[in-house]
């Protein structure tokens, strides 16, 4: 693959906005200075098919052998089909939402185990969303050896990826891109040295004055913590979020207006299916849809505590299928190892994680003392799966483990059956949580977004503040 081509391939890119510079404003309302949106693409056939020949000759420079080729859902789809129809080569299809009727299969097309898939991308920052293809993949027994993506954010994806055994070969660089642009004058020389290399965090906060802040969240980052832990701290850190939403209401019209309501403010949203009256599997893939739509994570508070192959079955099976939707869940440790175990078989390959309930915010609970030390050995025991604690303060130092705390109102107090609140102040900054957890102190409110936005700031402030001064 010639350099030329490539560097013409970057000035189309740019014409037709796929890559823009300047305070560009992400949903979140916050600035950034370099977007890469490939999606263009399909407005664009000539480009469309160049892009595909230049994934194909990079597949052929670098000698792959695969059986088959998958194209990241959604901007990477048109890519594989089209590679895979020019050069007959069988292509599978991963589903992001399992289907509620038919097969329920989460990758179509035709394979044996075994065989070897090549994963094709458009865009990769730290390259969690090809392993999650990957993981789905590798359910279904096949092999990932290699993956091929057009632009390289430079944000630790080659090397992510590589650990975990997948080599990424990406086409153009951030850092090419951007001497190629400067090279053109379609950018200045200060644009051009916009800090890339680093860390998405950089990008977004085009600010410094909170350069602890970034750092820290970078070295979380970098520190080889589970996809999904590392996805809730780049949502966290884009939508400048640390609040949990949880939408506990009885009918599911309510809990899809609440998640499209309330998504723009929150990383997660927090649900307890069981209580729904009207529970379906369409209503769950409009709630997935919404997840997707404003950039959070779902999160159903099952509690699971039975042996591990009860477990397994709640987790995946019955009405609610919960592992098919539901990106954590949570577990008592009561039963032992077995109940992350059971757990685990089936969210590890849909690279799900769990939480394990270490504390709970109501009266009298037991979960305190050398229980706690307990959870917190056993979470370590199981990092490839427990991401985190529910807690009421930090448990652990090691930074791959989120804390996440219910009980949260503006005003510390109670209700009549037990539950116990604390201020996002108090949970964040003193007590070293990451993320509140707040149902009625917005579900109660007469204006639920504004109560949510006003969480979410006092939440994100404590953050902020206690991860500045902390030590790195
Ligand atoms: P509230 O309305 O903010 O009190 O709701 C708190 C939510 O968190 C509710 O869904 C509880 O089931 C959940 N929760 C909790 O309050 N305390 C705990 O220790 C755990 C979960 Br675990």
């Amino acid at each position: 693959m010639d350099g030329p081509s490539i560097d013409s391939l970057i000035l189309k890119l740019h014409d037709v906005n796929g890559v823009k510079f300047g305070e560009y404003k992400l949903k979140s309302g916050l600035l950034t200075p370099i977007y890469i949106d490939l999606r263009v693409l399909v407005s664009h056939p000539a480009l469309m098919n160049q892009v595909a020949s230049l994934i194909y000759e990079r597949v052929q420079e670098e000698g792959l052998q695969f059986d088959s080729v998958c194209g990241v859902p959604y901007t990477a789809l048109p890519l594989a089909t089209i590679i895979c129809s020019q050069h007959e080569l069988p292509m599978l299809i991963r589903r992001k939402e399992a289907k509620d009727y038919g097969t329920k299969r989460l990758v179509e097309g035709l394979f044996r185990q075994g065989d070897t898939c090549l994963i094709i991308e458009d865009t990769v920052t730290s390259g969690t969303s090809i392993l999650e293809t990957a993981e789905v993949l590798y359910k279904e027994g096949l092999k990932v050896t290699d993956a091929i993506v057009l632009m390289d954010r430079e944000q630790g994806g080659v090397e992510m990826l590589a650990s975990k055994g997948i080599k990424l070969h990406p086409i153009i660089s951030i850092s090419h891109l951007l001497r190629v642009l400067q090279a053109a004058e379609r950018i200045d020389a200060q644009t051009a040295q916009t800090p890339h290399t680093c860390c998405g965090l950089l990008l977004v906060f085009s600010f410094f004055s909170h350069f602890l802040f970034l750092l820290h969240l970078f070295l979380l980052l970098s520190a080889g913590i589970h996809p999904l832990a590392s996805k809730l701290l780049k949502i966290m850190e884009e939508k400048q979020s640390n609040l949990c939403v949880s939408a506990d209401v009885t009918s599911s019209e309510e809990l899809l207006q609440l998640a499209e309501s309330l998504g723009p403010k929150i990383c997660m949203l927090k649900t307890h299916v069981d209580i729904l009256e009207d529970y379906t599997l369409a209503f769950i893939q409009k709630m997935q849809a919404l997840a997707e739509k404003h950039n959070f994570l779902i999160f159903e508070d099952r509690k699971f505590a039975d042996i591990g192959n009860t477990v397994k079955h709640q987790y995946e099976g019955g009405l609610y299928q919960i592992s098919s939707w539901s990106h954590i869940v949570n577990a008592h440790a009561v039963p032992g190892p077995g109940v992350v175990k059971g757990l685990s078989a089936v969210g590890k390959p849909l690279a799900r994680g769990c939480l394990l309930i270490a504390q709970m915010s109501s009266q009298g609970s037991l979960a305190a003392g050398e229980y706690t030390k307990a959870v917190v050995q056993m979470a370590e025991e199981h990092s490839d799966f427990v991401i985190g604690f529910i807690c009421g303060s930090k448990l652990t130092e090691r930074p791959e483990f989120i804390h996440m705390t219910p009980g949260v109102q503006m005003q510390a107090g109670g209700d009549l059956l037990g539950q116990q609140y604390t201020t996002p102040e108090e949970v964040i900054y003193s007590k070293g949580s990451d993320v509140i957890i707040v149902g009625r102190g917005i579900l109660g409110a007469s204006d639920r977004v504004e109560a949510a936005d006003l969480y979410r700031k006092s939440g994100w402030d404590a953050y902020r503040k206690r991860v500045s001064q902390s030590s790195i």
